[in-house]
């Protein structure tokens, strides 16, 4: 049975990172995969996840099944991390977590959900989205349709054309928009545009969908959140899929949630059932280990202080890089644009071709779109790129 099938590529990204380790180049420069990385490119244990994990050694007593929804009191603190801790949607029970493997299960554990509850359900995705997210959510039978989003000159959100083709969404469709840090544009709505997005949701019935994978690492975890605050308090259904792989540092532990919002507490306990029978048939139950750290250091307002200063820390480091970065530009081109944008991506808005030359002349890695993660540069390699960008693009 398995003579007939054809080998397929990799995904490009994961494909990129593996090139970047078998280049022997002593002075290369990863800006590939989206990991967070310090100054001297290491993508570091935190320090408050290295004590959780201490805690959990000693004082696990059993590897038994979790359920389905994964462990409680991971899925309260991530209800309160994701809405704010004063959340009325908690307290009214509209709001109902599950824990899943990664924001990738996320992702297509609410897409599977959204199938059962309407099997032509209509997905509208940013042009351009994270690559995985049309295998992730087509994957599960779900219709993709693109808005579109970043204007390819400015590299800049394009909104009026985001809101017009918007207006042609039919009532029960799903937008999806993403939490902060757009991947891989760094572009993000600003409040206002959230709110404007926000009536135009409720105006045409439409079903909101948030993926928050990098909440904190924009401008800090509240204001990260405000504008899928501002739209979870407006509408009276909605969907958020949640990542822990970056503000936790938890990339393979594959730790992440899923947030159902429902009209009421009836709703969204008979909601809560349909989600965990979908779960039940895919993979019964998440991994423990990484909730179990998240649990623990949301838990404990020690862990949680430190935490939570520790991803300052690499926020702001991105916040400094991208103000770096744009500076060193400035006598290439207006580059301001990567100062004003959020998150670990921007892209250049170079061709693919001089993206390879990039990487086989000055051993200078990113995306063949051009995406660059920001945060796999530092001070002292900053100059060296700007150089070379500017090498590529005389
Ligand atoms: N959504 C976006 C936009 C992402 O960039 C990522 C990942 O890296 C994810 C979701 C899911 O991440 P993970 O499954 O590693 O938690
Ligand atoms: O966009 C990125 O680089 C991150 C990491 O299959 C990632 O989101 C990349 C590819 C992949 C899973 C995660």
């Amino acid at each position: 049975m398995f003579e007939a099938l054809k080998p397929l590529p990799q995904d490009p990204i994961l494909q990129l990172m593996q090139t970047f380790r078998e280049d022997t180049r002593p002075d290369k420069v990863d800006l590939g995969i989206g990991v967070y990385k310090d100054d001297a490119g290491n993508t570091p244990i935190m320090a408050a996840v290295h004590e959780a994990e201490r805690r959990l050694l000693e004082g696990e007593t059993t590897k038994s099944y979790v359920g389905p929804a994964g462990a409680a009191g991971f899925n309260n603190a991530m209800a309160e991390l994701i809405l704010g801790s004063n959340s009325r949607l908690i307290r009214d029970g509209r709001t109902s977590v599950v824990q899943t493997p990664g924001g990738c299960g996320a992702l297509r554990m609410a897409a599977e959900f959204l199938r059962l509850c309407k099997p032509d359900t209509t997905v509208w995705v940013s042009t351009p989205t994270w690559a995985n997210h049309l295998p992730l959510l087509g994957g599960a039978g779900l219709a993709i349709r693109e808005y579109p989003y970043l204007n390819p000159e400015t590299l800049e959100v394009d909104f009026a054309a985001m809101l017009g083709i918007l207006e042609g969404a039919k009532a029960g469709d799903v937008v999806l928009l993403h939490g902060c840090c757009h991947n891989p544009s760094g572009a993000d709505l600003s409040q206002s545009q959230w709110q404007e997005i926000t009536s135009l949701i409720q105006r045409k019935g439409l079903l909101p969908f948030v993926d928050m994978a990098y909440q904190g690492l924009g401008e800090g975890l509240e204001a990260d959140a405000a504008g899928l605050r501002h739209l979870a308090g407006s509408v009276p259904e909605m969907l958020i899929a949640a990542s822990c792989s970056k503000n936790f540092g938890l990339y393979r532990e594959r730790t992440g949630a899923l947030a159902l919002i429902s009209a009421t507490a009836t709703v969204s306990s008979a909601a809560t059932s349909q989600l965990l029978s979908v779960i039940r048939s895919h993979y019964s139950m998440p991994p423990a280990h990484g909730a179990a750290i998240v649990e623990t250091i949301l838990g404990d307002d020690g862990l949680r202080a430190q935490w939570q200063e520790e991803l300052s820390g690499m926020c702001e480091r991105i916040l400094h890089l991208r103000h770096g970065f744009a500076a060193a530009l400035a006598p290439v081109g207006d580059f301001s644009f990567i100062a004003r944008q959020r998150g670990m991506f921007s892209f250049l808005g170079i061709s693919p071709e001089q993206v390879n030359q990039l990487r086989t002349e000055h051993g200078i890695y990113m995306l063949e779109s051009s995406r660059v993660n920001v945060a796999g540069l530092n001070d002292q390699v900053m100059p060296r790129v700007a150089d070379a960008i500017r090498d590529v693009l005389k």
